[in-house]
């Protein structure tokens, strides 16, 4: 958790050595113009963990400087050599493998074994998928009788890149990779809730002598340093994963002076579970979606809907299996549940659970703080994993985003009643289907408004598809050819031929 700097924290930073944390611009580590500096808490136990950047309009005037000085030479680098620079940055992730997974679950919470199985493993594949890509890709040529039209695909140059704090080097490069790959120069804004893997992100460009300019990190608060990114008249790209309610603003921003944009944006994902489904495959991938990360994935599942006929027993193993999850220190071996990000945010997820209960929903598990827990984790951000039932769809608690270890189950008795209350959301972002009804599945997976619909398996990724959201949960897609069209301008070029 980010606040502004408390200078009774020094000497616990001094003690501890943790890092503080700089701006990367123009390819040194500077300190912010305003000298002012936030504190980065732990999330497992509420102390202070480092110290970063508050950055302001200054930085991002400098860091653009920086981005549009390197721009030209590194847009016409042949991709072969781009590639190279994608394939050490991952080079330098794996190198730092270990530390970067344990700094990763310090900053956020979340248990060592996800982020050493999820995060920086994606996070080096990222580049090194965008690495290959770029080295296949084709542009197109069309033919008429006395003319030859042929597109190519120019970088846009410059591109703001604003990410979350529950998946942060993850999604981070997510948007680092296409944008260097396509030839553009970066502007990289982590959360201020969850800085530091960014931080050593930029450690690694200057190890491998990345050249100037064309990776610069940012830190500071989204209203300061986000709103002076999404403003700022030299930005032509932004791209964006956070809250809708941020989402909207960078909409906003970036129409007033004609930016692209792309928004991946929260969601209120339906799991929906038919009688002739896998029943201990459902129930185990449910359990999954509904808690990895404590619930703090825009992916996760969290309005489940069990077709009548299984719904006791299903809800009975969830309950059952949500119980023994193991809740505590992130860095612990076996710790399946850890921390939420911030104190203020648990309350916010809390004050949900007390919702549910004021619309007549009824706790099956969970929905306390968990009081078995070390000294040392005591003031940690902990909840236990919570299940409720007994509420009708609309209520909202089953509209509104929770982001948290809370789920809802509902029973339902057929495929339509299903699909309306599924998309009765504002959002819609991805939804898991469990059937063995091959039909059934496909039919179903067109009606459902989401931009990812999975069958039988939550989570699978191949970065070659398109990703994002349709309504309230974002514009636009990335992922392969996608990430390409956002990062690029398609030019066509029309060639008169005489007959
Ligand atoms: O996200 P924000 P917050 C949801 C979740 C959560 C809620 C708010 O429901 O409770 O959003 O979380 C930067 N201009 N998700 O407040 O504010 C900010 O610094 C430019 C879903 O933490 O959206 C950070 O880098 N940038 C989500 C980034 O935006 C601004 C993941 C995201 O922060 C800015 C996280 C501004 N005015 C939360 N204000 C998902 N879909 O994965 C903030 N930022």
């Amino acid at each position: 958790m980010s606040a502004i700097y408390n200078p009774h924290l020094d000497d616990q930073l001094a003690a501890a050595q943790l890092p503080v944390a700089k701006q990367f611009i123009d390819g040194a580590f500077v300190e912010s113009a305003s000298g002012q500096l936030l504190d980065d808490l732990e999330p497992a136990t509420g102390e202070l963990l480092a110290r970063i950047p508050r950055g302001d309009a200054s930085d991002v005037d400098a860091a653009v400087t920086a981005a549009w000085k390197a721009a030209p030479s590194w847009g016409a680098l042949p991709a072969s050599e781009r590639s190279m620079w994608l394939y050490k940055l991952a080079d330098g992730i794996e190198g730092r493998f270990d530390e970067l997974a344990v700094l990763e679950s310090r900053d956020t919470g979340k248990p060592l074994s996800l982020a050493r199985t999820m995060d920086i493993p994606r996070a080096i594949h990222n580049f090194r998928f965008f690495a290959g890509a770029i080295l296949h890709e084709e542009d197109r040529a069309l033919h008429l009788p006395g003319a030859l039209t042929y597109t190519q695909h120019k970088p846009v140059g410059v591109a703001a890149l604003i990410s979350p704090w529950n998946l942060p080097l993850y999604l981070l490069t997510w948007k680092i990779a296409p944008c260097l790959a396509y030839g553009n120069c970066a502007i990289a804004k982590p959360s201020e809730l969850a800085p530091l893997t960014a931080n050593a992100l930029a450690e690694i460009a200057l190890e491998i002598g990345l050249p100037a300019g064309v990776l610069n990190i940012l830190h500071g608060l989204g209203p300061e340093v986000g709103q002076a990114l999404i403003d700022h008249p030299r930005i032509p790209a932004i791209s964006f994963t956070g809250g809708t309610a941020t989402g909207r603003r960078v909409a906003q921003a970036a129409a007033s002076r004609f930016a692209k944009t792309s928004l991946e944006l929260g969601g209120k994902n339906p799991n929906i579970i038919f009688s002739d489904a896998d029943f201990d495959s459902a129930l185990a991938t449910t359990v999954r979606s509904s808690f990895a990360n404590q619930g703090e994935i825009c992916l996760c599942g969290s309005r489940i809907f069990v077709e009548r006929t299984s719904y006791f027993p299903f809800v009975e193993g969830l309950v059952d299996r949500a119980k023994a999850l193991v809740i505590g220190d992130p860095l612990a071996d076996g710790t399946q549940l850890g921390a939420l990000i911030s104190a203020a945010h648990r309350e916010k997820v809390m004050s949900y659970i007390a919702l549910a209960e004021s619309e007549g929903g009824r706790l099956m598990c969970g929905g306390g703080i968990p009081t078995s827990l070390p000294e040392s984790q005591a003031n940690g951000f902990y909840l236990e994993p919570t299940v409720i039932g007994g509420l009708p769809f609309d209520a909202r608690t089953q509209q509104e985003e929770i982001f948290g270890p809370v789920v809802t189950v509902t029973p339902f008795d057929d495929e339509r009643e299903v699909i309306d209350w599924a998309n009765s959301v504002p959002y819609g972002l991805s939804a898991s289907l469990w059937t063995r009804d091959i039909s059934r599945a496909h039919r179903m997976a067109g009606q459902l408004d989401a931009g990812t619909v999975w069958i039988n398996t939550w989570l699978q990724r191949d970065l070659r598809a398109p990703f994002g959201g349709v309504k309230a949960s974002g514009l636009g897609r990335e992922g392969g050819h996608d990430s390409r069209e956002f990062f690029t301008d398609a030019q066509t070029v029309c060639v008169k031929i005489d007959l």
